[in-house]
Protein backbone atom coordinates (compact mmCIF):
# COMPACT_ATOMS: atom_id res chain seq x y z
CA UNK A 1 0.00 0.00 0.00
CA UNK A 2 1.28 3.34 -1.04
CA UNK A 3 1.91 5.39 2.22
CA UNK A 4 0.97 9.30 2.88
CA UNK A 5 3.75 11.14 4.25
CA UNK A 6 2.06 10.71 8.05
CA UNK A 7 1.96 7.03 7.55
CA UNK A 8 5.29 7.34 6.35
CA UNK A 9 6.85 8.88 9.10
CA UNK A 10 5.08 6.52 11.21
CA UNK A 11 6.15 3.42 9.89
CA UNK A 12 9.36 4.72 11.20
CA UNK A 13 8.90 5.53 14.20
CA UNK A 14 9.47 2.50 16.91
CA UNK A 15 6.19 2.88 18.53
CA UNK A 16 4.00 1.91 15.74
CA UNK A 17 6.53 -0.30 13.65
CA UNK A 18 4.80 -2.96 11.87
CA UNK A 19 5.96 -6.36 13.07
CA UNK A 20 8.99 -7.82 11.67
CA UNK A 21 8.50 -9.89 7.95
CA UNK A 22 8.40 -13.40 7.94
CA UNK A 23 12.12 -14.95 7.40
CA UNK A 24 12.94 -15.39 4.02
CA UNK A 25 15.50 -17.80 3.79
CA UNK A 26 14.04 -21.31 4.13
CA UNK A 27 16.18 -24.37 4.96
CA UNK A 28 14.27 -27.43 5.42
CA UNK A 29 16.42 -29.66 8.13
CA UNK A 30 13.52 -31.71 9.52
CA UNK A 31 10.69 -33.33 9.57
CA UNK A 32 7.74 -33.56 12.51
CA UNK A 33 5.30 -35.73 12.12
CA UNK A 34 1.50 -34.91 13.50
CA UNK A 35 -1.78 -36.90 12.49
CA UNK A 36 -4.81 -35.09 11.83
CA UNK A 37 -8.16 -36.59 12.50
CA UNK A 38 -8.43 -38.28 9.50
CA UNK A 39 -5.16 -40.04 9.90
CA UNK A 40 -3.49 -37.95 7.24
CA UNK A 41 0.01 -38.11 8.28
CA UNK A 42 1.15 -34.36 7.65
CA UNK A 43 4.56 -33.30 7.41
CA UNK A 44 6.36 -29.64 8.61
CA UNK A 45 8.91 -27.70 7.26
CA UNK A 46 11.38 -26.26 8.77
CA UNK A 47 14.04 -23.70 8.26
CA UNK A 48 16.51 -21.27 10.10
CA UNK A 49 16.91 -17.92 9.61
CA UNK A 50 19.99 -16.00 11.11
CA UNK A 51 20.37 -12.46 11.80
CA UNK A 52 23.32 -10.76 13.25
CA UNK A 53 23.90 -8.36 15.51
CA UNK A 54 20.14 -7.23 15.96
CA UNK A 55 19.81 -6.01 11.86
CA UNK A 56 16.29 -6.21 11.24
CA UNK A 57 14.93 -6.99 7.85
CA UNK A 58 12.90 -3.92 7.44
CA UNK A 59 11.67 -3.09 3.86
CA UNK A 60 11.45 0.47 3.39
CA UNK A 61 7.98 1.80 3.04
CA UNK A 62 7.31 1.55 -0.19
CA UNK A 63 5.75 4.42 -3.21
CA UNK A 64 3.29 2.19 -4.84
CA UNK A 65 -0.13 2.11 -5.00
CA UNK A 66 -2.41 0.26 -2.97
CA UNK A 67 -2.99 -3.48 -3.99
CA UNK A 68 -4.77 -4.76 -0.98
CA UNK A 69 -7.72 -2.04 -1.14
CA UNK A 70 -9.48 -3.75 -4.34
CA UNK A 71 -11.73 -6.26 -3.08
CA UNK A 72 -14.84 -5.45 -4.35
CA UNK A 73 -17.59 -6.87 -1.79
CA UNK A 74 -21.10 -7.89 -3.10
CA UNK A 75 -23.62 -6.54 -0.24
CA UNK A 76 -23.38 -3.35 0.88
CA UNK A 77 -21.57 -2.92 4.15
CA UNK A 78 -21.81 -0.70 7.12
CA UNK A 79 -18.20 0.44 8.54
CA UNK A 80 -16.89 2.27 11.40
CA UNK A 81 -13.65 3.41 11.71
CA UNK A 82 -12.49 4.43 15.32
CA UNK A 83 -9.42 6.60 16.00
CA UNK A 84 -8.49 7.66 19.31
CA UNK A 85 -8.05 11.58 20.19
CA UNK A 86 -4.49 12.47 20.53
CA UNK A 87 -4.12 9.41 21.83
CA UNK A 88 -0.22 8.99 23.56
CA UNK A 89 -0.86 12.88 24.95
CA UNK A 90 -4.41 11.77 26.53
CA UNK A 91 -3.12 8.75 28.06
CA UNK A 92 -0.08 10.50 29.50
CA UNK A 93 -2.64 13.79 30.69
CA UNK A 94 -4.87 11.58 32.46
CA UNK A 95 -2.12 8.98 33.72
CA UNK A 96 0.13 12.12 35.41
CA UNK A 97 -3.28 14.46 35.69
CA UNK A 98 -1.65 17.00 33.45
CA UNK A 99 -3.66 20.33 32.83
CA UNK A 100 -4.95 19.62 28.92
CA UNK A 101 -5.15 22.94 28.57
CA UNK A 102 -1.61 23.14 28.47
CA UNK A 103 0.72 22.11 25.39
CA UNK A 104 1.74 18.91 25.95
CA UNK A 105 4.56 16.98 23.10
CA UNK A 106 5.57 14.03 23.19
CA UNK A 107 8.19 12.78 21.41
CA UNK A 108 11.99 12.89 21.60
CA UNK A 109 14.49 14.52 23.90
CA UNK A 110 14.31 18.28 22.85
CA UNK A 111 17.27 19.09 24.15
CA UNK A 112 16.29 22.87 24.39
CA UNK A 113 15.34 23.46 20.85
CA UNK A 114 18.55 20.96 19.21
CA UNK A 115 17.50 18.03 19.43
CA UNK A 116 17.21 16.18 16.18
CA UNK A 117 14.20 13.73 16.83
CA UNK A 118 10.23 13.71 16.24
CA UNK A 119 7.58 14.66 17.85
CA UNK A 120 4.99 11.34 18.35
CA UNK A 121 2.34 13.14 18.79
CA UNK A 122 0.94 16.20 21.52
CA UNK A 123 -2.34 17.57 22.44
CA UNK A 124 -4.47 20.08 21.09
CA UNK A 125 -3.55 22.13 22.95
CA UNK A 126 0.05 22.27 21.16
CA UNK A 127 -1.46 21.74 17.78
CA UNK A 128 -3.08 25.39 18.22
CA UNK A 129 0.96 26.18 17.92
CA UNK A 130 1.54 24.58 14.72
CA UNK A 131 2.48 21.53 16.32
CA UNK A 132 2.14 18.09 14.87
CA UNK A 133 3.10 13.98 14.91
CA UNK A 134 6.35 13.27 12.56
CA UNK A 135 7.85 17.04 12.96
CA UNK A 136 11.04 17.79 14.26
CA UNK A 137 10.88 18.24 17.35
CA UNK A 138 13.25 21.21 17.03
CA UNK A 139 10.66 22.95 15.14
CA UNK A 140 7.85 22.13 17.95
CA UNK A 141 10.64 23.46 20.49
CA UNK A 142 10.78 26.82 18.05
CA UNK A 143 7.01 27.19 17.60
CA UNK A 144 6.30 26.44 21.50
CA UNK A 145 9.49 26.20 23.59
CA UNK A 146 9.26 24.17 27.00
CA UNK A 147 10.46 25.51 30.31
CA UNK A 148 11.33 27.82 31.34
CA UNK A 149 11.29 29.74 28.18
CA UNK A 150 7.34 28.88 27.63
CA UNK A 151 5.09 26.95 28.32
CA UNK A 152 5.48 23.91 26.27
CA UNK A 153 5.69 20.34 28.19
CA UNK A 154 7.71 17.89 26.32
CA UNK A 155 8.26 14.14 27.61
CA UNK A 156 9.51 11.21 26.07
CA UNK A 157 6.37 9.06 26.72
CA UNK A 158 5.38 5.49 28.31
CA UNK A 159 4.73 2.95 25.63
CA UNK A 160 3.81 0.42 28.61
CA UNK A 161 0.71 2.73 29.16
CA UNK A 162 -0.52 3.06 26.07
CA UNK A 163 -0.76 -0.68 25.26
CA UNK A 164 -2.87 -1.25 27.89
CA UNK A 165 -4.99 1.85 27.40
CA UNK A 166 -5.22 0.26 24.03
CA UNK A 167 -6.61 -2.70 24.94
CA UNK A 168 -9.59 -1.53 27.15
CA UNK A 169 -10.69 0.47 24.48
CA UNK A 170 -10.14 -2.16 21.76
CA UNK A 171 -12.17 -4.59 24.23
CA UNK A 172 -14.98 -2.32 24.18
CA UNK A 173 -14.85 -1.74 20.60
CA UNK A 174 -14.93 -5.43 19.65
CA UNK A 175 -18.26 -6.04 21.42
CA UNK A 176 -20.35 -5.27 18.90
CA UNK A 177 -18.60 -5.81 16.02
CA UNK A 178 -19.27 -9.09 14.19
CA UNK A 179 -16.14 -8.14 12.18
CA UNK A 180 -13.47 -6.80 13.97
CA UNK A 181 -9.93 -5.14 13.33
CA UNK A 182 -7.35 -3.66 15.39
CA UNK A 183 -5.28 -1.62 12.47
CA UNK A 184 -2.80 0.62 14.89
CA UNK A 185 -2.49 1.48 18.72
CA UNK A 186 -5.50 3.87 18.53
CA UNK A 187 -7.52 2.59 15.53
CA UNK A 188 -10.08 -0.22 14.70
CA UNK A 189 -12.56 -0.75 11.93
CA UNK A 190 -15.65 -2.60 12.81
CA UNK A 191 -18.28 -4.12 10.70
CA UNK A 192 -21.83 -3.35 12.17
CA UNK A 193 -23.38 -4.23 9.31
CA UNK A 194 -25.60 -7.18 11.25
CA UNK A 195 -25.21 -5.57 14.83
CA UNK A 196 -27.48 -2.54 13.20
CA UNK A 197 -29.72 -5.10 11.05
CA UNK A 198 -27.91 -2.81 7.82
CA UNK A 199 -30.03 0.78 9.76
CA UNK A 200 -27.26 3.93 9.41
CA UNK A 201 -28.87 5.57 12.17
CA UNK A 202 -28.55 2.99 14.26
CA UNK A 203 -24.98 2.66 13.30
CA UNK A 204 -24.94 6.10 14.09
CA UNK A 205 -26.57 5.88 17.44
CA UNK A 206 -24.43 2.79 17.99
CA UNK A 207 -21.08 4.66 17.38
CA UNK A 208 -22.31 7.38 20.32
CA UNK A 209 -22.98 4.96 22.68
CA UNK A 210 -19.45 3.47 22.03
CA UNK A 211 -17.56 7.02 22.12
CA UNK A 212 -19.83 7.17 25.91
CA UNK A 213 -18.85 3.75 26.82
CA UNK A 214 -14.97 4.57 25.95
CA UNK A 215 -14.77 7.98 27.86
CA UNK A 216 -16.80 6.38 30.97
CA UNK A 217 -14.52 3.76 31.35
CA UNK A 218 -10.86 4.49 30.13
CA UNK A 219 -11.21 8.51 30.24
CA UNK A 220 -10.15 9.20 26.55
CA UNK A 221 -12.17 10.38 23.77
CA UNK A 222 -12.72 9.26 19.99
CA UNK A 223 -13.97 9.61 16.81
CA UNK A 224 -15.90 7.80 14.63
CA UNK A 225 -16.04 7.50 10.98
CA UNK A 226 -19.20 5.26 9.41
CA UNK A 227 -19.29 4.64 5.89
CA UNK A 228 -19.75 1.64 3.10
CA UNK A 229 -15.96 1.30 2.51
CA UNK A 230 -13.03 0.79 4.72
CA UNK A 231 -11.30 4.26 3.38
CA UNK A 232 -14.42 6.42 3.49
CA UNK A 233 -14.67 4.96 7.18
CA UNK A 234 -11.01 6.30 7.84
CA UNK A 235 -11.62 9.83 6.31
CA UNK A 236 -14.84 10.34 7.91
CA UNK A 237 -13.55 9.50 11.61
CA UNK A 238 -11.08 12.84 10.79
CA UNK A 239 -14.01 14.94 9.57
CA UNK A 240 -15.27 15.60 13.09
CA UNK A 241 -12.21 15.59 14.94
CA UNK A 242 -11.80 15.35 18.16
CA UNK A 243 -14.47 13.66 20.02
CA UNK A 244 -16.55 13.49 16.63
CA UNK A 245 -19.03 11.41 14.86
CA UNK A 246 -19.46 11.62 11.00
CA UNK A 247 -21.20 9.20 8.11
CA UNK A 248 -21.21 8.86 4.62
CA UNK A 249 -23.98 7.39 3.07
CA UNK A 250 -23.65 4.96 0.17
CA UNK A 251 -24.93 7.87 -1.89
CA UNK A 252 -23.52 10.86 -0.52
CA UNK A 253 -19.74 9.70 -1.37
CA UNK A 254 -19.65 12.31 -4.27
CA UNK A 255 -20.63 15.37 -2.25
CA UNK A 256 -18.01 14.44 0.30
CA UNK A 257 -15.63 14.51 -1.89
CA UNK A 258 -16.68 17.81 -3.95
CA UNK A 259 -14.44 20.35 -2.72
CA UNK A 260 -12.12 17.78 -0.47
CA UNK A 261 -8.28 17.94 -1.08
CA UNK A 262 -6.30 15.25 -2.74
CA UNK A 263 -3.67 15.01 0.07
CA UNK A 264 -6.78 13.68 2.15
CA UNK A 265 -7.16 10.70 1.00
CA UNK A 266 -4.66 8.39 2.69
CA UNK A 267 -2.95 6.75 0.32
CA UNK A 268 -2.43 10.10 -1.77
CA UNK A 269 0.91 11.68 -0.95
CA UNK A 270 2.90 14.72 -0.97
CA UNK A 271 5.02 13.63 -4.00
CA UNK A 272 1.55 12.59 -5.61
CA UNK A 273 -0.55 15.67 -4.71
CA UNK A 274 2.05 18.04 -5.79
CA UNK A 275 2.54 16.01 -9.19
CA UNK A 276 -1.39 16.33 -9.59
CA UNK A 277 -1.83 19.69 -8.60
CA UNK A 278 1.20 20.68 -11.92
CA UNK A 279 -1.86 19.39 -13.71
CA UNK A 280 -4.19 21.49 -12.00
CA UNK A 281 -5.74 18.21 -10.13
CA UNK A 282 -6.18 19.75 -6.47
CA UNK A 283 -9.38 18.28 -5.07
CA UNK A 284 -11.11 14.54 -5.48
CA UNK A 285 -13.91 15.67 -7.59
CA UNK A 286 -11.35 17.18 -10.18
CA UNK A 287 -9.54 14.15 -10.27
CA UNK A 288 -12.55 12.23 -11.04
CA UNK A 289 -14.34 14.27 -13.29
CA UNK A 290 -10.80 14.39 -15.64
CA UNK A 291 -12.03 10.98 -16.05
CA UNK A 292 -10.32 7.37 -15.87
CA UNK A 293 -8.33 7.37 -19.17
CA UNK A 294 -7.07 10.58 -19.02
CA UNK A 295 -5.99 10.22 -15.52
CA UNK A 296 -4.44 7.12 -15.88
CA UNK A 297 -2.70 8.35 -19.24
CA UNK A 298 -1.07 11.02 -16.22
CA UNK A 299 -0.70 9.43 -13.37
CA UNK A 300 -0.58 5.72 -14.52
CA UNK A 301 -3.62 3.44 -14.71
CA UNK A 302 -3.64 1.75 -11.52
CA UNK A 303 -3.69 4.98 -9.81
CA UNK A 304 -6.73 6.30 -12.00
CA UNK A 305 -8.67 3.18 -11.69
CA UNK A 306 -8.14 2.91 -7.95
CA UNK A 307 -8.69 6.36 -7.08
CA UNK A 308 -12.02 6.10 -9.32
CA UNK A 309 -13.33 3.08 -7.43
CA UNK A 310 -12.78 5.12 -3.77
CA UNK A 311 -15.19 7.56 -5.29
CA UNK A 312 -17.47 4.91 -6.95
CA UNK A 313 -17.31 3.44 -3.52
CA UNK A 314 -16.18 0.01 -4.57
CA UNK A 315 -12.62 -0.23 -2.47
CA UNK A 316 -12.84 -2.85 -0.23
CA UNK A 317 -15.19 -2.96 3.10
CA UNK A 318 -13.60 -6.05 4.50
CA UNK A 319 -12.88 -6.32 7.91
CA UNK A 320 -10.19 -8.72 9.21
CA UNK A 321 -7.40 -9.02 11.85
CA UNK A 322 -5.27 -10.56 8.94
CA UNK A 323 -5.64 -7.38 6.61
CA UNK A 324 -3.29 -5.49 9.72
CA UNK A 325 -1.36 -8.38 10.73
CA UNK A 326 0.80 -11.14 9.55
CA UNK A 327 2.06 -12.78 12.65
CA UNK A 328 1.38 -12.40 16.37
CA UNK A 329 4.10 -12.39 18.86
CA UNK A 330 5.55 -11.93 22.17
CA UNK A 331 9.45 -11.46 23.70
CA UNK A 332 10.99 -11.16 26.38
CA UNK A 333 14.78 -9.11 27.11
CA UNK A 334 16.18 -10.34 30.61
CA UNK A 335 17.74 -8.22 32.71
CA UNK A 336 20.93 -9.81 32.92
CA UNK A 337 21.87 -12.51 30.35
CA UNK A 338 20.68 -16.04 31.28
CA UNK A 339 22.92 -19.26 31.22
CA UNK A 340 20.01 -21.64 32.79
CA UNK A 341 18.54 -22.81 29.45
CA UNK A 342 15.73 -24.15 31.34
CA UNK A 343 14.50 -20.95 33.32
CA UNK A 344 15.06 -19.58 29.83
CA UNK A 345 12.49 -22.53 28.02
CA UNK A 346 9.61 -22.02 30.92
CA UNK A 347 9.86 -18.19 29.53
CA UNK A 348 9.15 -19.63 25.96
CA UNK A 349 6.86 -21.84 27.16
CA UNK A 350 5.00 -19.36 29.27
CA UNK A 351 5.30 -16.82 26.10
CA UNK A 352 3.95 -19.11 23.74
CA UNK A 353 0.76 -19.62 25.83
CA UNK A 354 0.58 -15.91 25.87
CA UNK A 355 0.58 -15.42 21.81
CA UNK A 356 -1.90 -18.59 21.36
CA UNK A 357 -4.12 -16.79 23.80
CA UNK A 358 -4.22 -13.79 22.15
CA UNK A 359 -4.55 -15.22 18.57
CA UNK A 360 -7.72 -17.29 20.22
CA UNK A 361 -8.87 -13.61 21.03
CA UNK A 362 -7.84 -12.72 17.84
CA UNK A 363 -10.02 -15.39 16.36
CA UNK A 364 -6.79 -15.88 14.29
CA UNK A 365 -4.63 -19.36 13.82
CA UNK A 366 -1.26 -19.68 12.05
CA UNK A 367 0.73 -22.18 10.33
CA UNK A 368 4.11 -20.89 11.11
CA UNK A 369 5.82 -21.48 14.81
CA UNK A 370 8.80 -19.32 15.02
CA UNK A 371 11.24 -19.05 18.42
CA UNK A 372 13.56 -16.23 18.33
CA UNK A 373 16.74 -16.16 20.41
CA UNK A 374 19.25 -13.44 21.19
CA UNK A 375 22.39 -14.07 22.80
CA UNK A 376 24.89 -12.09 24.50
CA UNK A 377 26.28 -9.60 22.08
CA UNK A 378 23.45 -9.22 20.63
CA UNK A 379 23.65 -11.86 18.02
CA UNK A 380 20.12 -13.02 16.88
CA UNK A 381 18.88 -16.33 15.37
CA UNK A 382 14.77 -17.17 14.46
CA UNK A 383 14.25 -20.74 13.98
CA UNK A 384 10.99 -21.47 12.60
CA UNK A 385 8.56 -24.67 11.93
CA UNK A 386 5.45 -24.50 9.57
CA UNK A 387 2.85 -27.06 10.30
CA UNK A 388 0.84 -27.80 6.79
CA UNK A 389 -2.69 -26.51 7.72
CA UNK A 390 -3.28 -23.47 10.40
CA UNK A 391 -4.02 -23.95 14.04
CA UNK A 392 -4.73 -22.51 17.22
CA UNK A 393 -3.77 -25.65 20.07
CA UNK A 394 -0.89 -24.12 21.82
CA UNK A 395 -0.06 -27.54 22.73
CA UNK A 396 0.90 -27.99 19.00
CA UNK A 397 2.46 -24.67 19.05
CA UNK A 398 4.21 -25.58 22.90
CA UNK A 399 6.02 -29.04 21.36
CA UNK A 400 7.20 -26.85 18.22
CA UNK A 401 8.44 -24.35 20.52
CA UNK A 402 9.94 -26.48 22.84
CA UNK A 403 11.93 -28.23 20.16
CA UNK A 404 12.83 -25.50 18.39
CA UNK A 405 14.55 -24.20 21.37
CA UNK A 406 16.02 -27.46 22.23
CA UNK A 407 17.14 -28.56 19.24
CA UNK A 408 19.15 -25.07 18.10
CA UNK A 409 19.81 -23.19 21.26
CA UNK A 410 23.47 -23.10 21.50
CA UNK A 411 24.71 -24.34 24.66
CA UNK A 412 27.16 -22.38 27.25
CA UNK A 413 26.10 -19.24 25.76
CA UNK A 414 24.47 -16.33 27.95
CA UNK A 415 20.55 -15.30 26.48
CA UNK A 416 19.91 -12.42 26.28
CA UNK A 417 16.00 -12.27 24.91
CA UNK A 418 13.90 -15.34 24.03
CA UNK A 419 10.46 -15.08 21.77
CA UNK A 420 7.77 -16.82 20.17
CA UNK A 421 6.09 -16.06 17.48
CA UNK A 422 2.93 -17.08 15.53
CA UNK A 423 3.22 -16.42 11.70
CA UNK A 424 1.21 -17.76 8.28
CA UNK A 425 -2.09 -16.28 10.21
CA UNK A 426 -5.34 -18.13 9.13
CA UNK A 427 -8.91 -17.78 9.66
CA UNK A 428 -11.61 -19.21 10.65
CA UNK A 429 -9.35 -21.59 13.12
CA UNK A 430 -9.21 -25.15 11.59
CA UNK A 431 -9.82 -26.50 15.12
CA UNK A 432 -8.22 -30.31 14.55
CA UNK A 433 -8.70 -32.37 17.14
CA UNK A 434 -4.79 -33.19 17.50
CA UNK A 435 -3.57 -37.03 18.01
CA UNK A 436 -0.63 -36.33 19.72
CA UNK A 437 2.33 -39.08 18.19
CA UNK A 438 3.85 -39.74 21.40
CA UNK A 439 1.18 -40.73 23.29
CA UNK A 440 0.01 -43.92 20.13
P1 LIG B 1 -2.70 9.18 15.36
O1 LIG B 1 -4.06 8.57 15.53
O2 LIG B 1 -2.25 9.43 13.98
O3 LIG B 1 -2.59 10.56 16.13
P2 LIG B 1 -3.23 11.03 17.50
O4 LIG B 1 -4.14 9.98 18.06
O5 LIG B 1 -2.13 11.47 18.40
O6 LIG B 1 -4.04 12.30 17.07
P3 LIG B 1 -5.47 12.39 16.35
O7 LIG B 1 -6.39 12.98 17.36
O8 LIG B 1 -5.27 13.25 15.16
O9 LIG B 1 -5.85 10.97 15.98
O10 LIG B 1 -1.62 8.26 16.06
C1 LIG B 1 -1.88 7.52 17.24
C2 LIG B 1 -0.69 7.52 18.13
O11 LIG B 1 0.43 6.96 17.45
C3 LIG B 1 -0.26 8.90 18.55
O12 LIG B 1 -0.93 9.34 19.72
C4 LIG B 1 1.21 8.75 18.75
C5 LIG B 1 1.60 7.66 17.82
N1 LIG B 1 2.26 8.26 16.66
C6 LIG B 1 3.64 8.33 16.67
O13 LIG B 1 4.28 7.89 17.61
N2 LIG B 1 4.26 8.92 15.62
C7 LIG B 1 3.59 9.45 14.55
O14 LIG B 1 4.19 9.98 13.63
C8 LIG B 1 2.16 9.36 14.55
C9 LIG B 1 1.37 9.92 13.42
C10 LIG B 1 1.55 8.77 15.62
MG1 LIG C 1 -5.58 9.04 16.93
MG1 LIG D 1 -4.54 6.60 14.64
Amino acid sequence: MRLSYRQHQRSRNPFTQPLEELPVEFRPKEKLVFLSPTLEVLFCEEYINFKHCGQRSQGVPGEQMPTSDTVTEPRERILVHCDLDAFFAAVEILHHSLDPDKPLIIGSDPQAGRGRGIVSTCNYAARAFGIHSAMPISEAWRRCPGHPFGPGHYIRGSRGLYSRASRRVMAILQEPAEFFEKASIDEAYLDVTKAVDGDWDAAFALCRTLQNSIEEKVGLTASFGIAPTRILAKMSSEVNKPKGIFRILPDEIGDFFEGRSLREVPGIGPKRATQLAEWGLVTVDEAYVYGELALGRMAGERFASWLTRVVDGTTSSEVSPLRSRKSVGKERTFSSDQTDHEAVLDVLRALTQGVLARSREMGVSGRLAEVKIRYTGFETHTHGRSIPVAMDEPEVFLRLAENLFATNVQHNRGLRLVGFRLGQLDMPPTRQAILKWEEE
